[in-house]
Order: C-alpha cells, then sequence, then structure tokens
C-alpha cells in the first residue's frame, strides 16, 4: 500500500549514508525493519558492517538476515543509526516509543554520530504531545511515578497489548502518558528525567541529525 512504499522510500535514502566497515545502529519499528532489510541485500553484494540492534525484535531480524552484530552495551560509538518515530518536528524533536523499545534507542541515538529518522508521510507535526509520550517506568516504581506525572499534568496509561501488560525488554512497564501539545519538548524531557523509577521516554530532543520523510512520490529531508 502507498504508507509501506513511503516507508520503503524514505528507509532506502537512509541507507545511502551507510559506508563499509560501519557499526550501524539498527533501530524499531516497520519503517526500521524495512531499512535492516534493504541494509540485508547491501551485505549480500559485499558490504561490510556491523549492527547494533535497539531492542529484541530488532535482534532477532538481524539475526534472520545474517547481519553480524554488538551488543548495544558493548559499544563506545556508532557511526551511523536509522530508527523511525511516532512524531517529529522541523526543529528535529521526536516522539518515539509507539514499540516500546525507547530506552534501548535514545542509548542508540546518543552514541551515535549520525542518527537518521525515516518515516512516511503521516509524522510530521506542529507541535510534538497528539501521540502520548511513552515513559519506561519500573514496576517498584509504579504508584510513586503515576502520582509524580499527575503533578506534571499528565494523564498516564499503563500500556495494555493483547490484553496482558506490555513488559518492555529491559523488564519494565510503559506508561503512554498525555502531557497534551507540548509547548517546550526540552523541558518536560529534563523534568521527566528528575523523575526516580523512570527508565526512559520517548521525547527526543538534539538527538536527530537527520529525517527523511516520503509523502506519496516525494521525499523530504529536514536537518540541523
Ligand atoms: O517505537 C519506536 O520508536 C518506533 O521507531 C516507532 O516510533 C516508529 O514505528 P513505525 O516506523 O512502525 O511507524
Amino acid at each position: 500500500d502507498n504508507q509501506n512504499l513511503e516507508k520503503l522510500t524514505a528507509a532506502k535514502a537512509a541507507i545511502a549514508f551507510v559506508k563499509n566497515n560501519d557499526v550501524v545502529g539498527l533501530g524499531t519499528g516497520s519503517t526500521a525493519t524495512l531499512a535492516i532489510k534493504e541494509l540485508a541485500k547491501l551485505i549480500k553484494d559485499g558490504l561490510k558492517i556491523t549492527g547494533v540492534p535497539s531492542s529484541e525484535a530488532t535482534k532477532k531480524l538481524a539475526i534472520s538476515l545474517g547481519i553480524p552484530l554488538l551488543e548495544l552495551g558493548k559499544v563506545r560509538s556508532i557511526d551511523v543509526s536509522i530508527d523511525g518515530a511516532d512524531e517529529f518536528t522541523k526543529e528535529l524533536n521526536l516522539i518515539k516509543g509507539g514499540g516500546g523499545a525507547l530506552f534501548r534507542e535514545k542509548i542508540m541515538a546518543s552514541l551515535s554520530k549520525k542518527t537518521i529518522i525515516v518515516t512516511d508521510g503521516s509524522k510530521l507535526v506542529e507541535k510534538l504531545g497528539a501521540f502520548k509520550v511513552p515513559i519506561e517506568v519500573n514496576p517498584n516504581a509504579e504508584k510513586y511515578v503515576m502520582i509524580k506525572l499527575k503533578k506534571l499534568k499528565g494523564k498516564p496509561v499503563k500500556r495494555i497489548e493483547n490484553g496482558k501488560i506490555f513488559i518492555t525488554d529491559n523488564q519494565n512497564y510503559i506508561f503512554d502518558t498525555d502531557f497534551g501539545l507540548i509547548d517546550d519538548p526540552e523541558k518536560l524531557a529534563y523534568e521527566l528525567n528528575q523523575i526516580d523509577g523512570v527508565l526512559g521516554h520517548g521525547i527526543f530532543v538534539n538527538l536527530t541529525d537527520i529525517i527523511f520523510m516520503a509523502k506519496g512520490d516525494y521525499i523530504t529531508s529536514y536537518h540541523k
């Protein structure tokens, strides 16, 4: 379908940035998956890269495609990362975490010399916040963090998937939290980072170098 074609177009644009012998951060989600599959084709044609997966799901996919891997916790630098987003602004601020992988995705982006985000035409927004902010919470802090998020005028909802409480790769909960439209993402990101029990959240500021958004037959790039 059209959206899938847009995702593939964006994925192919990002792959062009991968060079021989790169350490490549492998994102999570349907668009990143398309980029990983394109990467696997280039590896079959002789490209030498080492992948660093941002989730157990991506690790499994990469293994199935024969991509050599390094563990995220063992790398000190990544040359280029390719990942998706749930929302983004022209200021290159993102909301991520729709797939629940936001903690490792943020570590991957933080380690990357170049972070490329790939999306279909539906992710560009004027202001972040229509997509609820995913917040990763240690179960021992569940009620405490609920209180703190409500004090920040958030409306936290523990994520349920297929009728079961969603548990992340790091054995935590996700609270999808509605803060309404977010005027100052950097300020909210800072406030969320102060809450003990929060392992991570999906507001990504100052972590993205290029965003490729494909809409119909066109691709638009946003960069600093
Ligand atoms: O969970 C994530 O952060 C994913 O990257 C998500 O934000 C994008 O997933 P999609 O490419 O399937 O829309």
